[in-house]
């Protein structure tokens, strides 16, 4: 899954797809180095940062998903709100990505009568605060579970929900480290499983100081590789070239596994993408193969 952020202060990439044909141009871009998805952005998820209201974003965002759509592109909403989810809808999105984790009430019916999977992402509060946890991999794999229960009361179907520990949103490095280490807790809930890791600050810490965003990328991909081993469905990048580099090679470990002439995998090794059975990834889902989305 590919970002392309259009906000003047997201904080890897504000203000560089501002303009709808530089933004439609780059979701392009983002497609041919190998996106399976474009995620489109309005509201920047910065610590401190003005939240925009539902008509601003639909303002920054409905040209360059109606512009992606028209050139054939899988396009993602990146949203909290069920307004502008909907009116996403109406153009052509295949996925709703929630920010919000939900909370916006309207936002389970809206999607629950579209034609569009859901990304519920894990959040107790916005990017740059850190709330407390017992167990934070055991509390967000149960607090998603709940979510999903209440998705399905609400009437969405559980097959097209896909599940993102909301890296960095209400967490430290030291969460997210956890939750990257024991991702397969998540991935055995039996749902897709997306990691937004890219360019992260807990990511840029393992940088020297003052490192341009930019080194943030090589990083970044070697967690898409890592996270696609743990059995992640896909992954949410800003730089697809070196992500889709890393899950080439994560593609071929795994090839690797399987025993010459007998098409019998050996070890225990999980092969990106192909575990869980609902992954959205047929049909009229998303992303396609046996690559996770990205
Ligand atoms: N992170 C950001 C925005 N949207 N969506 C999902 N599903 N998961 C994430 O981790 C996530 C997200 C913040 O990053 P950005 O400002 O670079 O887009």
């Amino acid at each position: 899954m590919g970002v392309v952020n259009v906000t003047p202060d997201s904080f890897s990439d504000g203000g560089e797809h501002l303009d709808p044909d530089r933004a439609i141009a780059h979701g392009i871009a983002l497609r041919d180095q190998g996106a399976a998805i474009v995620d489109v952005g309005g509201e920047s998820t910065r610590p401190g940062a003005t939240p925009v209201e539902p008509a601003e974003e639909a303002r920054r965002v409905l040209p360059v998903i109606a512009g992606l759509v028209d050139a054939g592109v899988a396009v993602s909403v990146d949203t909290r709100h069920a307004e502008v989810a909907a009116a996403a809808i109406g153009l052509g999105v295949r996925v709703v990505n929630d920010v919000g984790g939900g909370a916006d009430p309207a936002m389970a019916a809206t999607v629950a009568g579209a034609d569009v999977h859901y990304v519920v992402m894990h959040s107790r509060g916005p990017a740059g605060s850190a709330a407390e946890y017992d167990d934070v991999v055991r509390d967000v794999r149960d607090e998603l579970a709940a979510r999903v229960v209440r998705l399905v009361d609400a009437g969405v179907d559980p097959a097209r929900v896909i599940l993102d520990p909301g890296l960095g949103f209400s967490k430290t490095g030291e969460h997210n480290w956890a939750l990257l280490a024991r991702l397969g807790e998540l991935v055995s809930l039996g749902r897709p499983v997306l990691v937004g890791a890219s360019r992260k600050r807990f990511i840029g810490a393992l940088l020297p100081d003052g490192a341009p965003m930019r080194d943030r990328d090589l990083p970044s991909a070697v967690v898409s590789a890592l996270a696609a081993r743990a059995g992640a469905w896909g992954v949410r990048v800003h730089d697809v070239a070196s992500s889709a580099t890393a899950l080439a090679v994560a593609d071929r470990w795994a090839a690797g596994a399987v025993a010459p002439g007998t098409g019998t995998r050996t070890g225990t090794g999980t092969r990106t993408g192909t575990g869980t059975g609902t992954s959205p990834g047929t049909g009229t889902g998303p992303s396609s193969g046996t690559r996770p989305g990205r």
